[in-house]
């Protein structure tokens, strides 16, 4: 991978290598904490870690230590001057010269899906790059935090599932890394990543079905109602790990959904953190990312901890699923 990346970064002569060195960094961190994960069950890491975050959820100890092991490398490479976590209260700026003279930030959710943690099932990172838009040479501001995802200038996640990969997006593509333990070295794997533009498959908590609104319920019958010409009803997947789902997603096509309800306008995941960087990946493979309302990479954030509605994958799904949305 980071012979891929150096390779990539050439093709922009006026590149310095820093966006490398910090995808490196953040591998160095995907490979850390897949060592942790990976020993869940044989050391004691599985279960609560007795704190709630921000968001007042139940903080899992992998949570814990993969939040600190983003932290501390990011900390201590060069390229980074600061960082936003799903699992803390504010942004965090690195107080020391390299840091305030770094061009990048980085937010991230450090293990998304960890409700899955317990039952062995596929957990992940996901994360953004944004270049700064505070001065150099001093502490990156809350500013820095809050741009809109079209913004980014890389996203990525990494999944530990089966194999542990680490996929990421830049303006130039997707591509997809698959971790051979042996030598612990990502390897490029799935190479230039296509979001196929129809699949078959929709995937959200329909148990939630009573409190979606009359569009989206359609949109459900919709998928589930028999036509054979165009392939329907279609499949459902969901694992409630939105790493695992959107890492299916953009494999083999389909739409992603968690849309707003009657209790919660605004759905669950969150818009820095998770929905802005798999938008940014999905849009790069050809794939689309909306809110109801419009792009999600359109929407400027407000706070750092905001949410939104989010319809997502295949293009022509999620395009036809705004059909019913919009009514
Ligand atoms: P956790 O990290 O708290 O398990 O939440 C996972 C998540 O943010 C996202 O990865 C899932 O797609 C979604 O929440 C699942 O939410 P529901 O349990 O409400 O379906």
């Amino acid at each position: 991978m980071d012979e891929f990346t150096i390779q990539e970064t050439r093709k922009f002569p006026q590149a310095t290598g820093d966006l490398s060195a910090l995808l490196r960094d953040i591998g160095l961190a995907g490979k850390i904490i897949n060592k942790q994960v990976r020993k869940a069950g044989l050391v004691d890491i599985l279960g609560k870690h007795g704190a709630t975050n921000v968001q007042g959820e139940e903080q899992m100890k992998l949570d814990v230590f993969a939040n600190e092991t983003l932290i501390n490398i990011l900390k201590n490479c060069t390229e980074c001057a600061g960082i936003a976590s799903e699992e803390n209260d504010d942004h965090m700026s690195y107080e020391d010269t390299f840091s305030f003279n770094s061009k990048y930030v980085v937010l991230f959710d450090p293990l998304d899906g960890s409700s899955n943690i317990d039952v062995n099932a596929s957990i992940g990172t996901i994360f953004a790059i944004y270049r700064r838009v505070s001065e150099l040479g001093k502490p990156c501001t809350v500013e820095d935090f809050l741009q809109p995802g079209n913004r980014q200038v890389a996203a990525g996640y990494i999944i530990y599932g089966s194999s542990t990969m680490m996929v990421y997006a830049t303006k130039l593509g997707v591509n997809g890394f698959t971790l051979e333990p042996s030598i612990g070295e990502f390897c490029l794997s799935h190479p230039n990543m296509k979001c196929p533009d129809n699949g078959k498959i929709y995937s959200l908590n329909q148990g939630n079905t009573v409190k979606y609104d009359t569009g989206m319920n359609a949109y459900l019958n919709y998928c589930m109602e028999s036509n054979k010409e165009e392939g329907r009803p279609y499949t459902q997947r969901y694992i409630g790990s939105m790493v695992a789902d959107m890492h299916r997603t953009l494999i083999k096509g389909g739409i992603f959904i968690y849309p707003g309800d009657k209790s919660n306008p605004n759905g669950k995941l969150r818009l820095q953190y998770e929905c802005n960087p798999m938008a940014f990946i999905v849009e790069a493979a050809g794939g689309r990312a909306l809110s109801g309302k419009g792009n999600i990479m359109d929407i400027q954030p407000t706070e750092l901890h905001q949410r939104t509605p989010v319809f997502i994958g295949s293009r022509n799904m999620v395009e036809k699923a705004m059909e019913f949305i919009q009514q």
